[in-house]
């Protein structure tokens, strides 16, 4: 059954417009008793035909798995495998990432005997109310698909189903296939022809007509519209055809996180990142807007500004997506379909339309002034100890435009989504559906493994090196070769900031000792040497604290012939402050603490901006 499970993943295939290519790159593998037997077999015996990779870390290694297939704009990704008990459940985490980005990962967990003989077998999770539980049923809520393969003869309805689900635009995210230890072993006679080659066409649907003809007449008696690019606009290499888009009918396009990068920078429609952690210019026409086109976003808190974004009285929303549930949000009218045909079909149906003049100063003059803040910001302020802005600039200026950045959690999102000049529909890559801790150097691993040509930065804060820097030796192991750079404040600006603003102090966001005196965690910084820790993972490591030194330590990784780790010490102070936005966190009603009372104060009148659109 093991083998019949490799046999057929490496006979499945995408297309797309005409290109072919196998959907599985490989298999990461970390082996225990649930699964060495078995699938560990199976993959020993077909080792030349289907690569093979072990991680330090099953969560690491779904992350890979997912840096990977969003590279690949979801055309390909990886297999992983585990053992049962704690090396499924810590896939867990990692399946959340890959469904809440919809992004397609196939993980195969071992799971407890079929045949019950042994149990309760090592690190099976024992139920008084079923023997049909396991460990794995956690991974159920976070799985596009979830199934338990009890007899081997299931798989030939399993496996297509799970290749579906995973090469569906629509429907795509973390598939499960749980494996009773075993079953994977069982000898069946399969039907040959589940192991043919199979191709699986990636549609571009087209959205109704109906509907297409009444979004362009809403478009046509619009006077000041906004598109919203989301991250289906890149997975659908919609972005030439965006950009036409933008240019004909003069619609400015702002960017959530994972639709920066859908136009370059210096388009002169794009006017960048939208919303929380958005730009002056793009929330100030957000917030104008009497029609909203969003293309290919799921429109999370982030993007709506907790649903106070958009406040032009009679706003409507046009939402142009893959799937019905995201294109219905907002009581938009729907277009159901694939962003660039989409938009393709719609773009004929404008001809001689363009956006209102004074529409089109106003964008053009909150552009350049977006610009020349952007321009303050990088010039840093002269402190002793760098601005992580200031870095970001240096890195945006010495990357070229087919570098890719990855980054994940803390304050750094905030200030790339506001301040990275993209250059490339693939350089900017931001996991903000989940924002996860520790998945940055996983990532890139799979980013770089996805595109080879192509320089991969892992921007990664202090706390979440902490979370996951092991795979830096899988990169050393594979040689695969990453620059990583640390941005090390000691502690969590990002939450240390929030902490402040909901009167909270910063508690606990910083790491420190703890005292004797006081028995609190208020002594002295705890300080950990990133580079040693580095090195002692097989990365060279450059420790640099200047301009100077942040460019001759890129300078020294891009020649390096392995991963280099900079870490660079940044003021945890020197924030970029926010643009015109509010994001919805709810602050005690009643407290002994005055600054709380305060901030609950400011959340109430703040929160009567929030809007329902029905
Ligand atoms: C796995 C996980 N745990 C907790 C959080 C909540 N969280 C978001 S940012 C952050 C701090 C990140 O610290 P660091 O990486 O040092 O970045 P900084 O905020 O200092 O920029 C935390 C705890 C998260 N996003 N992911
Ligand atoms: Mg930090």
């Amino acid at each position: 059954m093991g083998q019949a499970i490799v046999e057929f993943l490496t006979c499945q295939y995408t297309s797309l417009d005409g290109v072919e290519q196998p959907f599985f790159a490989g298999v990461f593998t970390i082996f225990g008793h649930g699964n060495v037997a078995g699938i560990g077999q199976a993959l020993l015996q077909a080792k030349d035909r289907f690569p093979c990779y072990v991680p330090r870390n099953e969560q690491a290694m779904v992350h890979t798995a997912v840096g990977f297939a969003k590279m690949a704009n979801r055309r390909r990704t990886l297999a992983c495998t585990s053992s049962i008990g704690p090396g499924a459940t810590n896939m867990l985490t990692g399946a959340a990432v890959a469904t809440i980005n919809r992004l397609p990962v196939l993980l195969l967990p071992g799971d407890i005997f079929a045949t019950r003989g042994p149990a309760p077998v090592l690190q099976q999770l024992e139920s008084t109310s079923s023997q049909d539980a396991s460990v794995n049923d956690c991974l159920r809520p976070v799985s596009k698909y979830w199934d338990r393969i009890n007899r081997p003869e299931q798989l030939i309805t399993a496996l297509p189903e799970a290749v579906r689900i995973l090469t569906s635009p629509a429907e795509t995210g973390a598939v499960t296939l749980c494996l009773p230890q075993d079953v994977q072993t069982e000898a069946f006679d399969y039907p040959e022809a589940l192991f043919h080659k199979r191709v699986w066409t990636i549609a571009r649907p087209r959205p109704d007509l109906d509907l297409l003809h009444r979004a362009a007449a809403w478009l046509r008696s619009a006077s000041a519209p906004v598109i919203i690019a989301g991250g289906g606009a890149i997975y659908s290499e919609a972005t030439d055809t965006l950009a036409r888009f933008a240019s004909e009918t003069g619609i400015p396009v702002v960017e959530t996180m994972a639709g920066k990068g859908a136009l370059k920078f210096d388009h002169p429609q794009a006017l960048g990142a939208v919303g929380v952690t958005g730009a002056a210019g793009a929330n100030r026409l957000a917030r104008e807007a009497d029609l909203v086109i969003v293309v290919g976003s799921r429109l999370s808190d982030f993007t709506t500004a907790s649903k106070t974004a958009f406040q032009h009285p009679d706003v409507r929303f046009i939402n142009v997506n893959i799937t019905a549930f995201d294109a219905g949000k907002h009581q938009a009218l729907p277009l159901v379909g694939d962003a660039r045909a989409t938009l393709d079909e719609w773009l004929p149906l404008m001809q001689g339309w363009q956006t209102p003049a004074a529409w089109q100063t106003r964008i053009a003059r909150e552009k350049a002034d977006w610009e020349r803040e952007v321009d303050r910001v990088y010039a840093g302020s002269g402190k002793s100890v760098i601005s992580q802005a200031e870095v970001v600039g240096i890195l945006n200026e010495v990357t070229g435009p087919r570098d890719v950045i990855v980054n994940a959690a803390g304050s750094l999102p905030g200030d790339l989504h506001k301040l990275w000049r993209a250059r490339d529909p693939k350089q900017y890559h931001l996991e903000y559906g989940y924002s996860c801790m520790g998945y940055e150097i996983a990532a890139g691993l799979g980013v770089k493994m996805a595109a080879p040509d192509r320089e991969v930065y892992v921007l990664v804060g202090d706390g979440s090196y902490l979370m996951m820097a092991q795979e830096i030796v899988t990169s050393i192991q594979e040689g695969v070769r990453l620059i990583v750079v640390v941005f090390d404040n000691q502690g969590f600006a990002s939450i240390g900031g929030l902490s402040k603003a909901v009167g909270s102090a910063g508690f606990l966001t910083r790491y420190r000792h703890r005292t004797a005196k006081t028995g609190l965690l208020d002594g002295e910084l705890v300080t950990v040497d990133f580079a040693a820790n580095a090195e002692s993972l097989g990365a060279r490591a450059i420790r640099a604290c200047s301009p100077d030194a942040i460019r001759a330590a890129l300078e020294t990784a891009r020649d390096a012939d392995r991963t280099t780790a900079i870490v660079v010490p940044v003021d945890i102070d020197q924030r970029v402050r926010g643009y015109d936005s509010w994001w919805d966190v709810p602050i005690a009603e009643v407290s002994t603490i005055d600054a709380v009372q305060k901030a609950r104060e400011e959340y109430e009148r703040a929160r009567k901006a929030e809007r329902f659109f029905l």
